[in-house]
């Protein structure tokens, strides 16, 4: 029993590790598209492997592609065109300014074509596959900016500034990259045709502390293609630097990355055998630097182990800031799995209640655009809730009104009205009843008197005259006529009666 659940435990273990390793695709650092500082330029002010234009300055330690002057355009490039069909980029940018609202925003691009110099961001418009936005300025006032997002273009679509392209997007986030403390970072990942962005605030240091933006699946994007940053100011601006941008291959597991890039054994012993030598020859330089200069070298790193009083403060107060946004960074993620949990639900009672289902958004991931239920909305609800339940009650009240007024007139035409016509109606029949017994009885009388005369006179002068060959009614046949005429009388009085009671049932 033991064996076999250690058995099932070290095989759980391996399919963990299988699908949690196996499926992670294997990377490749492509340093002909990528840039970085320090030294970041040449003497000659020239980037390696890359191009910039238009407002664009390069410094040592970044590249600023517009400064915060008006109407100002820059770009930067790449000199060759990328062969990877499965890559990942790092941009790391700084967006600053000393107004509460920025413009006009940055650009990242991967494109058939080199874009540069252009409408959009400082790139050309109707490009050929990627760009991502960070748009700084709120065109349209949704009050829905700075914001981060990504456009597929096939070479067809102009970007519409006006709606700051809220229709066009793949997918896009919310998020304040202005004025931060550290550099922003944008990581895009284009993978098996699923196209990712996240987002790093640059609210500490730590590079590796990236969110989700936004997921966008079947995204077609070229197999070649130039990657890019642009950048443009209109009427407000801000300094917009990006300081690295570093490039990645990705290959499937099966697939194994070119060795171009490997270097042969015998080139590594010789790079091993000049570092060693370049370092002896530091060290000894070292060595030397202090015999020559003894009065430099004396405790000149002892303040560097103490820690000043303010010093300690500024470190406390950072790692008390670290620790708080670290807390908050979890509050969002869990109020984001929140939301997606209640737009799940949503969509199914929609789903339910009438087969409106609303068609999610492409690159479903962007937790931000998609409706959900706010504050406003919620009080809404409460509020109509509200004004049901008073309408039901004053409808309740009329009803018990009505109702009230209903027995009452019941009661009215129960003590008035029904019965004295029933009361008529009887002695209206009893009348009748007692004229038909009077009838009868006179009827009865009469006929006893014709019956009994025959006898009493059968011998005398007066005797019946000789039947006439007349066909007289014989007695029995009168009487049965008789009563039946009785029995039609009483039959249409009773029925004349009703029809007055029915009639006066409608006063
Ligand atoms: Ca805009
Ligand atoms: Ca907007």
């Amino acid at each position: 029993m033991a064996a076999t659940m250690f058995s099932c435990g070290i095989l759980s273990l391996f399919f963990l590790f299988y699908f949690t390793f196996a499926e992670l695709p294997k990377t490749r650092f492509e340093y002909k598209f990528s840039f970085k500082g320090p030294h970041l330029v040449q003497k000659d002010r020239s980037i390696p492997f890359w191009e910039y234009g238009g407002d664009a300055i390069a410094s040592d330690e970044n590249i600023r592609i517009t400064p915060s002057l008006r109407s100002k355009r820059g770009w930067v490039w790449t000199k060759n065109i990328a062969h990877a069909e499965h890559w990942s980029i790092e941009v790391v940018v700084r967006i600053s300014g000393r107004g509460r609202v920025g413009a006009d925003g940055m650009a990242i691009w991967f494109t058939e074509a080199r874009g540069d110099d252009g409408t959009v961001f400082g790139g050309k418009d109707q490009w050929k596959g990627l760009g991502v936005f960070l748009d700084s300025f709120d065109n349209d006032g949704q009050h829905n900016n700075p914001y981060l997002m990504a456009m597929v273009n096939d070479g067809t679509k102009s970007y519409d500034h006006q709606s700051d392209g809220l229709t066009q997007q793949a997918g896009g986030c919310l998020r304040d990259f202005r004025n931060k403390p550290f550099p922003v970072r944008i990581k895009v990942e284009y993978y098996n045709k699923v196209l990712t962005v996240f987002f790093n605030n640059g609210l500490t240091n730590d590079n590796n502390a990236f969110e989700l933006c936004l997921r966008s699946e079947n995204v077609e994007l070229p197999k070649t293609g130039y990657f890019g940053v642009s950048a443009a100011t209109g009427g407000l601006a801000d300094d917009q630097d990006v300081l690295a941008f570093l490039t990645h291959s990705l290959f499937p597991p099966g697939q194994q990355p070119a060795d171009s890039q490997q270097v042969s054994d015998d080139q590594k012993k010789k790079f091993e055998m000049e570092f060693d030598e370049y370092y002896k020859e530091l060290e000894k330089q070292k060595q030397d630097y202090r015999q020559q200069h003894p009065d430099k070298m004396g405790g000149g790193h002892m303040p560097e182990m103490f820690e000043g009083q303010g010093d300690r403060e500024v470190r406390m107060i950072f790692e008390g800031q670290t620790m708080i946004h670290e807390t908050m960074r979890e509050l969002s993620r869990k109020l984001d799995e929140l939301l997606g949990r209640q737009e799940m639900t949503l969509s199914r009672v929609n789903s339910l209640s009438g087969g409106q289902v609303h068609a999610p958004a492409q690159g479903g991931g962007q937790p931000v655009m998609v409706d959900s239920i706010k504050r406003f909305e919620v009080e809404q609800l409460l509020n109509n809730q509200k004004d049901i339940m008073q309408g039901s009650r004053d409808v309740r009240i009329v009803m018990n009104d009505i109702q009230q007024k209903a027995n009452y007139i019941q009661g009215q035409v129960g003590q008035g009205g029904q019965p004295a016509a029933g009361g008529g109606g009887n002695m209206n029949l009893q009348l009748v009843v007692h004229e038909l017994q009077d009838n009868l009885k006179t009827i009865r009388r009469d006929v006893t008197t014709i019956i009994g005369r025959p006898a009493h006179v059968a011998g005398g002068a007066s005797a019946c005259p000789p039947p006439i060959d007349v066909s007289c009614v014989s007695p029995l046949l009168f009487f049965v006529g008789i009563i039946g005429n009785v029995i039609f009388l009483i039959a249409y009085f009773v029925y004349r009666q009703k029809q007055e009671d029915k009639a006066k049932k409608f006063y």
